[in-house]
């Protein structure tokens, strides 16, 4: 039988900080996980060196399901961003290796393919109204067919979502960059330059927007229903979503979609959500929330409430997570679309591989297993560099939801 030999847990910033897992079996197969949680990477580093690495040693590789109860239900203390983000580095390191053995890609060994290739949205910003619209031109000139749109909010320095230079990357200082926050200002803006988009550009490509956590249901429930006739594909993250009956209020009071997902990590922190239709797409990370094990799962409970899929995938998770999400975007009877933002080249001289993109879709890799390739010596050039996410304050001082 052939066992789990080696396990490298490697950090490095090729374009930004990933940390990528990489199990090696008797054979000499190597599966890629990847490890990254942005302004943590080492907590989940040393949690897979020092806790987990140690118990797959002499496993089987085969075992994925197996494997992936004995890390979560072995570790006694359960869930979280650390622990569900080690758990899915080991998750799809070990289908890489399945479909090495198998020779076959990824999907193949979920069911095959259930559509050609793969709807993504990409991010459209300018830190004002003419930047956001030329942007947008750009997006749609690039084939895109569902561009998500934010720009900064006049009077307040540093919105989200808004793009600095060609790659949107907001983890960009040595301690947290302090961002003002006014609900009022954004709740005063953004329906209107979300109305001025569709007045520009017509209603022939799907329009997203990400909330980013920073309303009560109330507001955005206000928010929902202003932008009701835009047709908006979704709002994101209207609200917090740690209590997740607050999504009731919100859907009380408007058809604009929503979507949640990103900051959840397993299949009860959306439990609510979907069994009661309070939101219309998932968007928990294949990385972030257990791996494709644990990701199906989650995918497959949604389906039975008619809620869609809609990975997280911007570029603080590796080509490794997006090949991985491509794989099970492809598969699934209910995906929605996958979020896509263009990587450093840097970044894909150390990634090698994985989905390609061509007129608004991703393309699945044909390769066994994942697809991608990582080098390790390229990536030694590029050391780890600690950088935060920001954080925000309202106008009087106090700490907001980021
Ligand atoms: C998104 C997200 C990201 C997060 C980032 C945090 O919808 O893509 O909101 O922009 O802020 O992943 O690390
Ligand atoms: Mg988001």
């Amino acid at each position: 039988m052939s066992t789990i030999e080696k396990v490298d847990v490697f950090v490095a910033a090729p374009g930004r900080n990933y940390v990528t897992l990489r199990i090696t079996t008797s054979d000499g197969v190597t599966g890629l996980g990847d490890a990254t949680l942005n302004g943590r990477e080492l907590a989940v580093a040393a949690y897979l060196r020092d806790h987990v690495a140690p118990l797959l040693v002499g496993r089987d590789p085969a075992r994925i399901e197996d494997t992936w109860q004995y890390l979560y239900r072995g570790a006694y203390w359960r869930r979280g961003p650390v622990t569900m983000t080690a758990i899915a580095a080991v998750d799809i390191a070990l289908w890489d290796i399945k479909g090495k053995v198998a020779g076959l890609p990824v999907y193949q060994l979920l069911g095959g393919r259930s559509r050609d290739a793969v709807l993504v949205y990409g991010h459209a910003s300018g830190s004002d109204l003419a930047e956001l619209f030329d942007d947008i031109a750009r997006f749609k000139d690039a084939g895109y067919q569902a561009i998500r749109a934010q720009t900064g909010v006049p009077g307040l320095a540093g919105s989200y979502g808004v793009r600095k230079g060609l790659i949107y990357e907001p983890a960009a200082t040595a301690l947290p960059e302090e961002q003002p926050w006014s609900t009022e200002q954004y709740l005063n803006f953004a329906p209107r330059y979300l109305r001025e988009v569709r007045e520009r550009f017509g209603f022939d490509f799907h329009l997203l927007h990400d909330v980013h956590h920073r309303l009560t249901p109330i507001e955005a429930a206000r928010f929902g229903k202003e932008v009701e006739e835009l047709h908006l594909f979704w709002m994101e993250d209207p609200t917090p979503a740690e209590n997740q009956e607050s999504f009731r209020l919100i859907r009380q009071h408007t058809t604009t979609p929503i979507a949640v997902g990103e900051v959840l990590t397993s299949i009860w922190d959306v439990q609510q959500l979907i069994t009661e239709q309070l939101i219309d797409y998932v968007r928990t990370s294949v990385s972030h929330s257990g791996g494709i094990t644990h990701l199906r799962r989650i995918f497959d409970l949604a389906a039975l409430y008619q809620v869609r899929s809609g990975s997280h995938g911007p570029t603080d998770l590796s080509p490794v997570s997006l090949a991985a999400a491509v794989h099970v975007d492809t598969a699934i009877p209910n995906f929605g679309i996958q979020e896509y933002m263009a990587f450093a080249p840097e970044t894909l001289e150390v990634f090698r591989g994985g989905a390609s993109f061509a007129d608004g879709m991703l393309h699945v890799s044909e390769e066994p297993g994942l697809g991608v390739e990582y080098d390790e010596r390229l990536a030694e050039r590029f050391p780890y560099d600690p950088k935060y996410l920001p954080v925000a304050r309202r106008l009087d001082g106090s700490v907001h939801d980021w």
